[in-house]
């Protein structure tokens, strides 16, 4: 797992020559995008590259939970709606990993990270995914939980990620709708149907809420990156949000967030919840979570499954040039 680079960003920033990092600071303070060719300090590349590249590997990962249930679906409708979603995650890990790039570090290098354990992606993918209504659950509350993350995103300071984003949050908010969609089906279904999509719920719940990560006070890199506008929202705020936007859903369905502790506060304009488990967040970040051994097996897979069609394409795009050359 990549260990936290702030030791190392402090030491790196002291390096930096004050005057392009002070003309640096300002741009960013007026809100203005850092592009790939523009000077910016070593600990923000770090930074980025350690976000964006996680990110990437969480749509990479992401489509693994859900591509085991494109055959499954109930009807041929489903399917292609899962189908069409499942190939959109491809194509924002396509994005993302095009984004990170600009940084300077190759597609290679950080893939070869994901699969030998030192890079992260979401904890969310580390739940096996038991039932159909677990598609609904995931539509719903984990794109829900990306949606309110990423919207903030598409105004992040460096330009390639944010311009990534703004495509991205287009298709994540029908990839909710599909799901809330599939959650008001089941919820008006048989008996045994909405205690599916009950049971959903209660699985999905707490580690959505764990998708913003650690609270505020323990985050190690949330000041930092609010104040280079990398993040525009904290952990916290932004799952305080979703919880505001998400209990009405549930209401609606008829469903109940399984949380006794949640109750509506007056005073604050929101929802009080209860106690996460940080345990199991930090449990399922050392990679210990329920399927996450299946969940490295399955990419380590499908990266030397697909072997040769990269070295199809290289071998295509060696000709191309050969034959432009001569
Ligand atoms: N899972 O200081 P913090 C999707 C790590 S894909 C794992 O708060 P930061 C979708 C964090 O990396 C959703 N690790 O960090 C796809 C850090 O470790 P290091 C993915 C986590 O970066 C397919 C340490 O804990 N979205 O939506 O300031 C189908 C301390 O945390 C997690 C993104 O990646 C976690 N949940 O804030 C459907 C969004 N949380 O590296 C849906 C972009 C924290 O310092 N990323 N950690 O050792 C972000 O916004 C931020 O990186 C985070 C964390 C809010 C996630």
């Amino acid at each position: 797992m990549y260990t936290t680079e702030l030791s190392k960003t402090a030491k790196i920033q002291n390096l930096e020559d004050p005057k392009l990092l002070e003309a640096f600071e300002a741009r960013v303070a007026a809100d203005e995008f850092i592009e790939p060719k523009d000077w910016m300090p070593e600990a923000y590349r770090r930074t980025l590259t350690r976000q964006i590249s996680q990110h990437a590997h969480s749509e990479i990962v992401g489509m693994l939970p859900e591509g085991n249930w494109i055959t499954r679906a109930p009807s041929l409708r489903r399917k292609a709606i899962l189908l069409a979603k499942v190939q959109d995650e491809a194509g924002h890990g396509l994005y993302l990993y095009c984004a990170a790039e600009t940084l300077g570090t190759s597609r290679e290098e950080m893939i070869e990270a994901l699969h030998c354990g030192k890079a992260k992606y979401s904890t969310i993918f580390n739940y096996p995914t038991l039932t159909w209504a677990d598609i609904g659950a995931i539509g719903w509350l984990v794109d829900g939980a990306a949606i309110m993350n990423q919207v903030p995103l598409q105004r992040t300071s460096y330009g390639p990620y944010a311009r990534a984003m703004v495509r991205v949050c287009k298709e994540e908010s029908f990839h909710q709708r599909q799901g809330y969609e599939i959650m008001i089906t089941m919820a008006n279904g048989t008996p045994e149907q909405k205690r599916m999509a009950q049971d959903a719920l209660n699985r999905w719940w707490w580690p959505s809420l764990m998708m913003f990560g650690p609270p505020d006070a323990d985050s190690p890199n949330t000041a930092q990156s609010m104040r280079w506008r990398i993040k525009r929202e904290t952990n916290d705020e932004l799952r305080q949000k979703f919880v505001d936007i998400t209990v009405p859903q549930a209401d609606f369905l008829g469903l109940k967030v399984p949380d006794q502790a949640l109750e509506w506060n007056e005073s604050k304009g929101g929802y009080d919840f209860g106690e996460i488990d940080w345990e199991e967040f930090y449990s399922v970040v050392r990679g210990e979570g329920p399927v996450a051994k299946e969940r490295m097996e399955a990419r380590r897979k499908a990266w030397e499954d697909g072997a040769w069609v990269r070295d199809a394409a290289a071998a295509h795009e060696e000709k191309r040039r050969a034959r432009k050359a001569a």
